[in-house]
């Protein structure tokens, strides 16, 4: 099965975010058992040319999906013909975000994608095969990390072509005047709302956690797509880790989780 319908059914699948645009990192992952690979494009200092470099390095070891910085058919574009599995866009507050989405990443009949020869068709080389099998192949992840959405879950959730959503409890908790404090009990109330509706709808719900044990939590309220930690956080904890080890130092990085 390919990773859109895994998430479709539900597989519990982890995965870590990728923010440093270095291939090495990518190939570092992919020699762990992750299921998959979270490209950052929003928050990091990867662009278009970046992704490609870390898809090329994980050469279909791991399918890799890529958070593109908005809405933008360009953005959405290169990604898919870098070779992403699939998209994942932030901040989706409105059915319409959701169906823009869905039109860039699929070829007609079903969206508006445009058609090229770029890595992901071989550079033409696998053009038919892989216009032939990317709307089936090609997941779509709308994120669900604003007040605003909680409250239109619903209508987000109506969008056929979407495969999963993913919960952002940071951009969640700064929406609700409080950024960082995705332990508050307000912030959990939210998620747990739209963990419900996800259950409710048969929607494959998604989350970022700090830590494994946040994950462990969101996991046995329904999550199925995690993404834990980043490549930073687990590089900041492992040395921070040793160096307490040696040193036997209280302090350390300040480090989330
Ligand atoms: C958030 O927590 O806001 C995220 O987007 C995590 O990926
Ligand atoms: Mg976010």
């Amino acid at each position: 099965m390919n990773i859109r319908e895994r998430m479709r059914a539900g597989e519990l699948l982890i995965g870590t975010l990728v923010t440093v645009p270095s291939p090495e990192v990518a190939e570092i992952l992919c020699h762990t058992d992750l299921d998959w690979l979270f490209i950052d494009l929003e928050h990091s200092a990867c662009d278009a040319k970046d992704a490609q470099r870390l898809l090329q390095a994980c050469g279909g070891r791991k399918p890799c999906l890529v958070r593109v910085a908005s809405v933008d058919e360009p953005g959405i574009r290169k990604a898919l013909d870098s070779g992403a599995q699939g998209i994942i866009l932030p901040q989706v507050n409105t059915r319409q975000q959701a169906e823009a989405l869905c039109a860039w990443s699929k070829y007609p009949p079903l969206g508006r994608r445009s058609v090229g020869l770029a890595r992901a068709t071989g550079y033409g080389q696998r053009f038919q095969e892989y216009v032939a099998n990317a709307n089936q192949e090609t997941a779509v992840v709308v994120q669900i990390e604003h007040i605003t959405a909680v409250q239109n879950v619903d209508a987000i959730l109506a969008v056929p072509l979407i495969d999963a959503v993913f919960i952002g409890p940071y951009d969640l908790s700064a929406s609700m005047g409080m950024p960082g404090a995705v332990s508050d009990p307000a912030v959990i109330a939210a998620i747990d709302q739209v963990l419900a509706r996800c259950r409710s709808r048969g929607v494959a719900a998604g989350i970022f956690s700090g830590t494994p044990r946040e994950a462990r939590g969101w996991i046995e309220k329904g999550a199925s797509l995690i993404a834990v930690g980043t490549d930073g956080l687990f590089l900041s904890r492992g040395v921070g880790a040793a160096v307490d080890e040696l040193k036997g130092s209280p302090g350390g990085p300040t480090v989330i989780g």
